[in-house]
């Protein structure tokens, strides 16, 4: 079996003698990168006036990593600028601030060949790749379109949204057709695969097609099939669930649950980002003390908020409205010795993390849009089973299909917040037992490196990237269009020109098509 390649757009490079750090991709990698040597390749992290173009290499643990440096002008455009305000914002439905710009969208195809340059001559033939996430969609295109025959996979961590909403998107039929160059493409519910789905079919104008095993389909294509499925992401249950139980012991842990005086705890975190339902979860919050008057100085709500992204404008709009939501509740509720908001704006710990976790009587999480929420998952499996919190989730959280237990809340509706919060604030034990029980059991059936195993395995257990040339014959689009384009270019045979290649055609000529 050859090695396994991942693309990343940062690459968490360990410290030399350091273990990788807790959670992310690098746990759920631990397996398959141990059975068969690995490559993890992306973005180095710095961007600075003049980056070296050199590749830099380090080997820990068994993986060997591979970086490059961005320029700054490369990430204002690339990073800041395409992937985060234009990708971000319509990927999770706010088309209302999403900020288009063609030089940015120029520098995002442009990274993304420059990744394409950078990993071939790393690459051994029987490589399977990994792609992760909407800053590399094109790289599998750009990958084909210099000879790559290899096996590649995309996996799409944030929300998939219908073509009507796609479609806002400048260039969009160019970018859903880059999907094509993948053999399989996999997003994190049945939600996100629906709006897949419709967007590969609307967008390229292709058949979708039924598919043997995978629930999503498939899309075959000069002789490339391209399998579409849902792969939820997962948590490493039993290691979270132990990190929390041993952190309520430590000091600091300790120290805060004094402060608290007896009062219950509301628990948020996450980074300080807008899809996240900050402001909304505020006012729920606000809601749950106008409205139900007896939780007033019985109850604190400790919300962390790391700040990201801060050189995007919309981020810096969220800050202050969030601070000024927080001080407002805190001054129309405070007493003398009970503040209801605790806000506090830094990355904490990742142990204190679970222990604040472990000790709140309610997790509050919800997301306006969000690929999965793994910190939903990380709540229930921080508590204590004999006398477990109460998660309140929002329905646009992808954690929300297998979670059904929790309190699902709309999260613009501040008062169904506030009547939820309540709801678990006086919830008897036997309830919560059962329904922490029900949501620690499936997530313990699935595991995270579960969850990497069952990508790999259907990205691999298909037949060779290259299909038989019989198989050519099956395409699904039509062959007009598809002709037009490729008999203008080569007259050779189809086979013969590289999928990359076609897939740029397509998009040419469907961008021409008006719809
Ligand atoms: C993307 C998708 C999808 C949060 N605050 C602190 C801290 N965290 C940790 C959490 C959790 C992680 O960060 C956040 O993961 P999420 O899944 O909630 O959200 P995104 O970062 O937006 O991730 C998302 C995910 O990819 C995976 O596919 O679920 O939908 O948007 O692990 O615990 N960690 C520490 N200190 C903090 O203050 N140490």
């Amino acid at each position: 079996m050859g090695r396994l390649v991942i693309v990343s757009n940062r690459v968490p490079v360990p410290k030399r003698g350091e273990t990788p750090a807790a959670g992310g991709l690098a746990v759920a990698l631990k397996d398959a990168f141990s059975s068969r040597g690995g490559l993890w390749f992306g973005w180095s992290g710095t961007a600075s006036p003049e980056p070296a173009d050199l590749v830099r290499h380090a080997r820990r643990g068994g993986v060997d990593y591979a970086v490059i440096d961005l320029s700054q002008e490369a990430y204002d455009g690339f990073y800041a600028g395409y992937a985060n305000s234009a990708l971000w914002p319509m990927f999770h439905f706010r088309l209302g601030l999403l900020s288009y710009d063609r030089g940015q969208a120029r520098c995002y195809k442009l990274v993304n060949q420059r990744y394409a340059e950078k990993l071939l001559p790393l690459l051994r033939p029987d490589d399977t790749i990994w792609v992760h996430d909407y800053q590399m969609i094109p790289l599998g295109a750009e990958l084909r379109a210099r000879g790559s025959k290899h096996r590649i996979g995309y996996f799409h961590h944030i929300p998939f949204p219908p073509w009507a909403v796609f479609s806002a998107m400048p260039g969009g039929e160019e970018l859903i057709s880059n999907l094509l160059a993948y053999d399989l493409v996999g997003v994190q519910t049945q939600r996100d695969l629906t709006g897949l789905v419709d967007c590969m079919a609307q967008g390229t104008g292709m058949k979708v097609r039924p598919s043997g095993q995978q629930a999503g389909g498939e899309i075959r294509f000069r002789g490339r099939r391209t399998r579409l499925g849902s792969f939820p992401i997962a948590i490493a249950t039993e290691e979270f669930a132990a990190v929390a139980e041993q952190s309520v012991a430590s000091r600091e842990v300790r120290r805060f649950v004094e402060s608290l005086a007896g009062r219950s705890l509301v628990i948020g975190a996450e980074r300080l980002d807008y899809t996240k339902g900050l402001p909304e979860r505020l006012r729920g919050f606000g809601a749950l003390l106008e409205n139900f008057p007896e939780h007033r100085n019985n109850v604190t709500y400790l919300q962390i908020a790391a700040r990201s992204r801060e050189d995007v404008e919309s981020y810096k709009d969220l800050k202050r409205e969030i601070e000024t939501l927080a001080g407002r509740i805190n001054g129309d509720y405070s007493e003398a010795d009970w503040t209801p908001v605790r806000y506090v704006g830094r990355t904490q710990p990742r142990d204190m993390l679970a222990g604040y976790y472990r000790r709140a009587q309610v997790g509050l999480v919800t997301p306006l849009r969000d690929g999965m929420n793994l910190v939903a998952k990380e709540y229930v499996a921080a508590q204590d089973p004999s006398n477990p919190g109460v998660l309140v989730l929002s329905r646009f959280a992808g954690a929300a299909e297998g979670m059904p237990e929790a309190l699902l809340v709309n999260p613009l509706d501040a008062e169904g917040i506030g009547e939820a919060l309540h709801a678990a604030l006086v919830m008897p034990m036997e309830e919560r037992r059962e329904r922490h029980g029900a949501m620690y059991r499936r997530l313990c059936e699935n595991s995270v490196t579960g969850w990497a195993r069952s990508f790999l395995e259907t990205l691999e257990g298909q037949e060779t990237a290259e299909a038989p040339s019989s198989r050519a014959a099956a395409l699904s689009m039509p062959q007009p269009r598809l002709m037009a384009r490729s008999d203008s270019t080569s007259s050779a045979s189809a086979s013969a020109v590289s999928t990359g290649s076609q897939v740029a055609a397509i998009s040419t000529a469907f961008a021409r098509r008006p719809r």
